[in-house]
């Protein structure tokens, strides 16, 4: 762990620059006619769940390369992300994927956790992969589908392993689990297109009625890959028709990379939202395809107006749902991009809080384009990162997180203790 003493070390000495700083940047809100204190209380209120398969490095097809000192366990899992929350003082729960976490004593990860105050979020399960402990013990396979599959027998073992991942996380206190399917087609001609929805959607409801009473499903779709000619729940649409399908506390999830290239995400998310189908997200960003990468950094405006959407659906405040991370690092250490991608996340959402909602009402009412620009362009614009880096030491983290854990030297203590070669399971 980082000691709580030595990022409040590390914030001293930065004080004499984030105090000016901070009393500007309160100056500029204030004169926006906006409450600064609430902007800060806001960003401090935020939380985005860290994806337990993330914390290592990612790779592809053509290559993997580890920056060793991974965690080897799920319990080192929640060490890391535990020191990713000390920095971020965001990053309050870790989202497990089974069977890649499976951990043999629940209550002893839920104690370890617990100690490191690191909760769980959403459950993943996995029936895009073949693995004993999902196939019943191998006596099916995942190859052409798991709840869309024409063979019962495998529909049912996918049912299975969700109605596991749901009971395990019942243990460990987490309320949600996601459902992503590879299912699909490669090949047009290969799969009936409505036999394979309805018996996702079987399937889906079978997983929801398994639930306890106050935890949700998520659905999430994806319009490719490992699919390349349909998937089941391709797009939003799909998602919608699968929650509605599978029960009342069903909802959708939007992971941004899921989305063909210039789809209005933003007004996807104000949909979902309506219709109080909006369960999560997985955050993430591209450049061309689901790529993974650091939320934020490749289409930041996108990012500023999805926030703004769910400002909108809030009622002024972030809308309550499930906000997760979702990334591959290939070439970042994990951590530092967890960091990076959570300071991102916490910046835009600062950023939206700057919007003058009501004027921007006013001027939409009035048919001006031109002045509902500004209105965006000015919050856009708006140096947030004293608002941003003051929510952290409120939280009693680090005023500049990554500086931080480059000076602690984390990664490198990591190595010593787990060697250059451990390898995370995960992607
Ligand atoms: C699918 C996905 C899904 C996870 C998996 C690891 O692309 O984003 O959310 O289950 O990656």
């Amino acid at each position: 762990m980082i000691a709580a003493d030595r990022i409040a070390e590390e914030n001293e000495l930065r004080l004499a620059w984030h105090e000016p700083d901070l009393h500007h940047a309160f100056d500029v809100i204030t004169r926006y006619g906006l409450d600064p204190d609430a902007i800060v209380a806001e960003v401090a209120r935020f939380s985005a769940a860290a994806p337990s398969w993330a914390v290592g490095t990612g790779g592809t097809r053509f290559g993997r390369f580890p920056i060793g000192g991974e965690p080897r366990t799920t319990e080192e899992k929640v060490d890391d992300v535990a020191v990713l929350n000390a920095l971020t003082g965001a990053n309050r729960t870790i989202s497990l994927h089974v069977p890649w976490d499976d951990p043999a004593d629940p209550a002893a990860l839920r104690q370890h956790a617990l100690e490191r105050g690191i909760g769980f979020d959403a459950m993943n399960s996995n029936t895009f992969q073949d693995n004993p402990s999902t196939t019943n013990g191998g006596a099916v396979s995942y190859k052409f589908g798991s709840l869309c599959h024409t063979d019962a027998a495998v529909r049912q073992a996918a049912i299975d392993h969700n109605r596991r991942v749901i009971d395990l996380g019942v243990k460990l206190g987490s309320t949600a689990i996601t459902v992503w399917l590879a299912d699909g087609t490669n090949h047009p001609g290969q799969g009936n297109f409505r036999g394979q929805f309805e018996r996702v959607a079987d399937g889906l409801r079978l997983i929801h009625d398994h639930m306890p009473g106050d935890w949700h499903l998520y659905t999430e779709h994806k319009p490719y890959e490992p699919a390349f000619y349909s998937s089941v729940n391709n797009d939003w649409g799909s998602s919608l028709l699968l929650s509605q399908a599978a029960g009342d506390r069903a909802k959708c999830l939007v992971h941004l990379g899921h989305h063909l290239p210039n789809c209005n995400i933003e007004q996807v998310v104000s949909r979902l939202a309506m219709v109080g189908r909006l369960g999560g997200f997985h955050f993430n960003d591209s450049k061309y395809g689901d790529d993974d990468l650091t939320v934020g950094s490749i289409t930041p405006y996108q990012l500023f107006l999805i926030f703004l959407e769910l400002i909108e659906a809030g009622g002024g405040s972030l809308l309550d749902a499930a906000y997760m991370i979702d990334e591959s690092h290939n070439v970042k250490d994990p951590l530092e991009d967890l960091i990076q991608a959570t300071d991102n996340l916490q910046h835009t959402l600062a950023l939206a809080l700057c919007v003058d909602r009501d004027a921007l009402a006013e001027a939409q009412a009035r048919n001006d384009p031109a002045h509902c620009a500004e209105i965006l362009q000015r919050a856009f614009r708006t140096d947030v990162r004293p608002l941003v880096a003051e929510a952290r030491r409120r939280n009693g983290a680090a005023l500049e997180p990554l500086a931080v854990y480059r000076a602690v030297g984390y990664r490198r203590q990591k190595i010593n203790e787990r060697g250059r070669a451990a390898v995370a399971t995960g992607l």
